[in-house]
């Protein structure tokens, strides 16, 4: 049964057109830099939020109509949201899709239970997928909701939650596998502390990478090829968590020998709650080959939490694709929209209007980002503020093949450093608002 009936497929219809319900910029086989937009934006329709979201918050109860939904936590319930969501995803021409275990089927009185109901509403996912093509982009497990993380899961002081939490991700792992997904995403949920004077900072890091190396090692057992990812966020729901931001997730990886296993993934709102722009993140990953998928969204900046509101920022989304063009794609990763509609948009349309929103931005980014690449006025500037490191001395250093000495011996005879030239910040946002 189709729910979306007055709705039909969401098309290009150009930045002409009128009507809400449709691509502006998005324009699936339309190519840029030789690929096509789905190819280089790879996006992904989150379950949770989109089809588990109630519009709930601190203050006041769900508000966001959901007339598939009849409210209980059954598995047939469950079934149905699968239908929907496909139905969805298929009408907006998202090529993916992600989930975490507990959003798609209910958490059973056992580990056996919610193994059983999984499954269950796995066959209907997998059903779903081939059907629609639609595919999955990444699968997680929700190690947060349940009360028996509330000291967290692989860094819980209690060794039962850990071996819990390692069961739950094996399973999810296992379906994530069977659906075809690509990527495996690791975010923190409660893993970090809210004192540090009952916490043993230096054994719980130490457990999560052990769980981290053997999930890396069950997917070796069940010959899952896929991209395991880790998600930074620096607060939320603990004071801090140990997943803080890039350069906290890549010392973690380097320090516990996962660097060759798992990438990063990337989400705005969590880059800005760590007091970064997204193109910071995005870029300190990907000099380090670790940049996997982003999470994409955004927060307000008058708001000090994390709102996942639908990126719009047409600035913010040629950021991102600068840095991803920068390393020729995401791919197995994604666009991933980890957002969600505000409570006071309560009709299921919004879904539809959030995600061509956020669909059209990036599409507008990519073209955008690839134009500044095609111009290379940006880059040469780049280039040249650097010409002091391509000969002479400055390639000396970058050799390797001077010392302290040697520099001092340089300078004594230069007598001063050249004079340094300006850095033109001004000019060059000027210049990127040729672009825009
Ligand atoms: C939480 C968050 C998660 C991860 C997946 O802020 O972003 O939904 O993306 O667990
Ligand atoms: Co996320």
């Amino acid at each position: 049964m189709a729910f979306f009936t007055d709705i039909s497929k969401i098309e290009y219809e150009g930045p002409g057109s009128k009507n809400p319900l449709s691509f502006k910029h998005y324009n699936a086989d339309e190519v840029v830099e030789g690929k096509t937009m789905r190819e280089h934006l790879r996006f992904s329709v989150c379950y949770w939020h989109t089809f588990r979201g109630t519009g709930a918050d601190p203050f006041g109860a769900g508000t966001l109509q959901r007339p598939w939904d009849d409210g209980t936590e059954s598995v047939e319930n469950a079934i149905n949201r699968v239908r929907v969501a496909f139905e969805f995803i298929e009408k907006l021409g998202a090529p993916f899709y992600c989930f975490h275990d507990r959003d798609v089927a209910p958490e059973g009185a056992s580990l056996a239970e919610s193994n059983k109901n999984l499954d269950a509403v796995a066959d209907v996912m997998l059903e779903e997928q081939q059907r629609s093509g639609v595919q999955l982009l990444w699968g997680t497990a929700n190690l947060f909701s349940h009360p028996r993380f509330m000291h967290g899961a692989a860094t819980s002081c209690n060794a039962d939650v850990f071996a819990y939490a390692a069961a739950q991700v094996k399973k999810a792992m296992e379906v994530t596998h069977r659906l075809g997904g690509v990527n495996y995403v690791f975010w923190g949920g409660r893993e970090g502390y809210m004192n540090l004077y009952n916490t043993d900072m230096k054994r719980e890091l130490d457990h999560l990478a052990k769980f981290m190396h053997m999930a890396v090692d069950h997917a070796r057992v069940i010959g899952f090829t896929g991209q395991f990812l880790f998600e930074p966020k620096p607060k939320e729901p603990t004071k801090h968590q140990y997943d803080f931001d890039a350069a906290a997730c890549l010392n973690f990886l380097r320090q516990y020998d996962l660097m060759d296993h798992v990438k990063l993934n990337i989400e705005t709102n969590h880059a800005t709650l760590a007091g970064h722009t997204m193109m910071h993140e995005l870029i300190y990953s990907s000099i380090q080959g670790a940049l996997g998928s982003i999470d994409a969204n955004t927060g307000d900046l008058l708001l000090g939490w994390d709102t996942d509101q639908f990126p719009t920022d047409i600035y913010l989304t040629a950021q991102c694709m600068l840095a991803i063009l920068g390393q020729g794609g995401l791919a197995p990763g994604g666009v991933n929209f980890d957002a969600k509609v505000r409570r006071e948009s309560f009709e299921p349309v919004d879904l539809f209007h959030a995600h061509i929103g956020g669909m059209d931005a990036f599409a507008r980014g990519l073209k955008i980002a690839a134009a500044i690449r095609a111009d290379g006025a940006l880059a040469e500037v780049v280039k040249n503020r650097y010409r002091s490191y391509d000969e002479g001395i400055g390639s000396r250093i970058e050799a390797g093949d001077v010392s302290f000495a040697d520099l001092e011996g340089y300078i004594l005879e230069k007598g001063e450093a050249q004079p340094n030239e300006s850095g033109r910040q001004e000019m060059l946002e000027n210049l990127i608002n040729q672009y825009v």
